[in-house]
């Protein structure tokens, strides 16, 4: 592991190295501790393994020892998992996907407190969420005044340096240097009633400053490490994903053409996953140019659309980058690094931006139903896949809400569509179009029972819609109120094949 210890250019803060068990060391079992990390990247990547030593042989010895976890959004299994293995974590917020920590999720053996995750940061300033006890956070350098240049990720790093009581530094060598300068650090938040306007008009306005600030005498380690971020790994865009691509291309060109939305389009904020990357890729064969960014994960098919120059700047608060686009990413850095930006989490899913700006949000959705009742983050209702991220942020206050899915799960046994949503995450009045791979359905301006009807006929799958029609029917004809009709003696019997 090579380390460049001329990154750590404060005297001060490098009399504080030493090694990731010592950093470990200063935990106490019960503290809260905000770790940096979003997606994937920017993720402390050795004193979460060391708690974790730790926490197993204290758990041996017959101790307690478990902390609370907060982060930007997932992580990777250097942390989430290897803490969640260890049954080290008493409470995550606000948003994982790991495997092993959503198992003892849902096995009832680790309280998770799933939040949008533009209110963590305002929520720890007002103190809904107890005493920050500890911040973790991965940097690239360390300047001569203490101050920090961020890494991969900025999520709540901000926040947590400025509120946590102590600060471990971790300082990884592997971060490309190259990356001082294409952060944002807003300093301009605060508490109501003495809230100014976010000045942001445009995605690629810079309102703050390229570094962290942190009083060094709350720093009580710095940990040196070298390790690449987790890289996400994607499929190439299947069928599935390129039909649904396919459809919201067509309804873009369609807006267009009825003077509702620029040539350029409008802002874009994208999810994470496969479906997200596909349309980006759809939009890299599409007509559109000068397009620009404003979301919070910037994935390969936004890097590539930068780099094609179809797209002119991106703003988003972390990449999650493959390991192919991020050798790419660090070897053009230079001429990327001013048509990027790096914003904290509070500020990349602001909702006064968002709406300002008429950001075209699309997301995934695990169950949607017939009246536009969006499911993100459970399945069947009890169990939790990941949890509602930035969607929420997003989707209140975009110019165009679109949620995107394939029409079935599980090869085909599970309708995506479903009479009655068994969690709700979005309701119907932050819903507008919904995208399946056989079809758009375009609720604006449409009422309840018109939006079923067009969602039965153009997204659920064939095979699903007689089912799904002749509820919607009877429902109509039986229940008590006809301005939203259900039979909820029987809305949950999801509609499943065999
Ligand atoms: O499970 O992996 O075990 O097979 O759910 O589903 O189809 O792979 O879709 O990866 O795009 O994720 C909503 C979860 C979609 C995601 C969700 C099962 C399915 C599979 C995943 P397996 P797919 P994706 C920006 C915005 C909320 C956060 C968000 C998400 C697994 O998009 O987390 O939008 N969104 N953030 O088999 C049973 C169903 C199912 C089902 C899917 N109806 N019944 N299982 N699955 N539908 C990012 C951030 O905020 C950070």
């Amino acid at each position: 592991m090579t380390i460049d210890r001329s990154r750590i250019m404060s005297a001060e803060l490098r009399s504080k190295i030493m090694s990731a068990e010592d950093a470990a060391a200063l935990v106490p079992h019960g503290a809260n501790v905000g770790m940096s990390g979003f997606t994937g990247s920017g993720y402390p990547k050795a004193v979460p393994l060391a708690l974790a030593r730790r926490i197993e042989a204290a758990h041996a010895r017959g101790e307690t020892f478990r902390i609370g976890v907060w982060t930007g959004a997932s992580t990777a299994p250097e942390l989430d998992g290897a803490l969640a293995k260890v049954n080290g974590i008493e409470l995550r917020l606000p948003y994982q996907s790991d495997p092993i920590t959503r198992e003892r999720i849902n096995a009832g053996a680790m309280e998770y407190i799933d939040i949008h995750l533009s209110h963590v940061a305002q929520f720890v300033w007002f103190g809904f969420l107890g005493h920050l006890d500890v911040a973790l956070v991965e940097v690239t350098a360390i300047l001569p005044d203490g101050s920090l240049v961020p890494s991969t990720s900025i999520g709540n790093n901000k926040t947590w340096l400025d509120q946590a009581d102590k600060i471990i530094l971790e300082v990884n060598s592997g971060m490309n240097p190259a990356l001082q300068g294409m952060h944002d650090i807003y300093y301009g938040t605060r508490l109501p009633p003495h809230r100014k306007p976010i000045p942001i008009l445009g995605p690629g306005d810079r309102i703050g400053e390229t570094h962290f600030r942190c009083d060094p005498a709350k720093v009580i380690a710095v940990v040196e490490t070298n390790a690449p971020d987790r890289n996400t790994t994607f499929s190439a865009p299947d069928a599935t994903s390129k039909a649904i691509a396919g459809h919201i291309l067509e309804f873009l060109g369609h807006e267009v053409r009825r003077g509702r939305l620029p040539a350029e389009l409008l802002p874009i904020q994208s999810g994470v996953g496969n479906v997200a990357n596909a349309v980006m890729a759809g939009l890299e064969d599409g007509p559109f140019t000068g397009l620009t960014a404003y979301t919070e994960v910037l994935q390969d098919g936004m890097l590539n659309l930068i780099r094609s120059g179809k797209m002119a700047l991106a703003s988003a608060t972390a990449l999650s980058l493959s390991s192919e686009a991020a050798i790419l990413f660090n070897r053009e850095l230079d001429s990327l690094r001013n048509r990027i930006v790096l914003r904290t989490q509070e500020i990349s899913n602001h909702p006064e931006v968002i709406r300002r700006l008429g950001v075209i949000a699309m997301n995934g959705l695990i169950e949607a139903d017939i009246y536009g009742n969006i499911n993100s983050t459970h399945i069947r209702g009890t169990s939790i896949m990941n949890g509602i991220g930035g969607s929420g942020d997003f989707a209140r206050n975009a110019y165009l809400s679109i949620f995107m899915t394939p029409s079935t799960a599980k090869a085909g046994a599970v309708s995506a569509i479903v009479p009655m949503v068994t969690h709700v995450d979005h309701t119907e009045h932050d819903v507008q179009i919904i995208v399946t791979e056989h079809g758009l359905a375009d609720l604006r301006g449409l009422a309840p029972k018109q939006r079923a009807a067009i969602i039965i006929d153009k997204v659920a799958d064939p095979s699903f819609r007689p089912a799904l029609k002749d509820y919607f029917d009877r429902a109509c004809r039986f229940s008590p109120g006809k301005h939203t009709p259900h039979l909820l003696e029987e809305a949950f019997r999801l509609i499943k094949r065999g």
